[in-house]
């Protein structure tokens, strides 16, 4: 009978490196309570992080808390997953702590009464990354737009209907899979077939200025604070031409 002396490399915990990992957090900000925020998101503490947002709001802006605490927070987790420290559970937790936070940060920015006009946002068919659409419905909301949020995982044909029904003057679309940006295309080329030449905002991981600026319809949006501006264009009565000349190339 053979016995196994060596079991080092048997039994392996896939989550070790996670304790690494966290046992040398990354300097994220020297404002220590954005480095606190920035600790929650990576650490996935959703409770933890709610005090410490609501702590960080007291005397900074909502905008300075997204961009320098969670933002940069979810950089980090998204280095710990490239480098195959995080797995999924992790990612799942700090995107769940990124929301909770996003959310707090949204109601501070508090909603302006009269809505200015009507953006539809969406996240691709097939795509569960919804974070980026998230920060896009925040901040589009805080500047007086009505926001109609379809969500996440939309069909080619209920964001085509919803443009029909609620005729917006923007669509946004966020992708961050290669399997998913394909939906936009399609999605521009039936608006157009329909005559509604509505200015259509595309971002995400995915997708870069090339492949959004090679269909109609589509401008490219690198950050997700851009949508405010490109939404003030639109309704200034930018098409979406003049819009892609000015936001891209
Ligand atoms: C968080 C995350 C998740 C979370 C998502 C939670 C959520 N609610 O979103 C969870 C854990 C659920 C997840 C699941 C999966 N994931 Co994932 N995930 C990530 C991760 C780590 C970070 C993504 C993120 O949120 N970034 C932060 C946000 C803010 O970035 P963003 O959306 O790009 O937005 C910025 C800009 O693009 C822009 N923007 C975005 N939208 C818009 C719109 C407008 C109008 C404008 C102006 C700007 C704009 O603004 C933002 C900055 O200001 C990435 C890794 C990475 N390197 O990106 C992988 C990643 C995206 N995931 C990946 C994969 C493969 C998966 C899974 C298939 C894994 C699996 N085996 O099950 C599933 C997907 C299931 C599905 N059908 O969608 C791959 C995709 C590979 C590819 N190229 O296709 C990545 C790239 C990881 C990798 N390197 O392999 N994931």
């Amino acid at each position: 009978m053979k016995f196994i002396t060596e079991t080092s490399g048997i039994f392996t915990r896939y989550d070790i490196n996670v304790e690494v990992g966290r046992k040398e957090p990354r300097k994220i900000s020297e404002d220590e309570l954005l480095q606190k925020v920035a600790d929650c998101l990576i650490s996935g503490d959703e409770e933890e992080m709610e005090t410490t947002i609501r702590q960080a709001l007291r005397d900074r802006e909502p905008m300075e808390v997204i961009n320098k605490g969670l933002l940069r927070g979810m950089r980090e987790v998204s280095r710990l997953w490239d480098e195959g420290v995080y797995f999924l559970p992790q990612v799942i937790l700090s995107s769940d702590a990124m929301i909770a936070g996003i959310a707090l940060c949204e109601k501070k920015m508090g909603k302006t009464m009269e809505k200015k006009g009507r953006v539809i946002t969406h996240t691709a068919e097939g795509d569960i990354h919804d974070i980026g659409q998230v920060i896009v419905n925040a901040l589009l909301s805080a500047a007086g737009f009505e926001v109609i949020n379809l969500g996440a995982d939309v069909p080619v044909d209920v964001l085509v209907e919803a443009c029909k029904v609620h005729k917006p003057l923007m669509v946004t679309g966020t992708a961050l899979m290669t399997t998913t940006m394909t939906a936009f295309p399609k999605i521009a080329m039936r608006l157009k077939r329909l005559g509604l030449e509505i200015p259509f905002v595309c971002g995400g991981g995915a997708v870069n200025e090339e492949y959004v600026t090679s269909f109609d319809l589509g401008i490219w949006g690198k950050e997700a604070s851009q949508a405010v501006g490109m939404a003030e264009d639109a309704l200034n009565g930018l098409g979406w031409m003049e819009m892609r000349a000015k936001w891209n190339g």
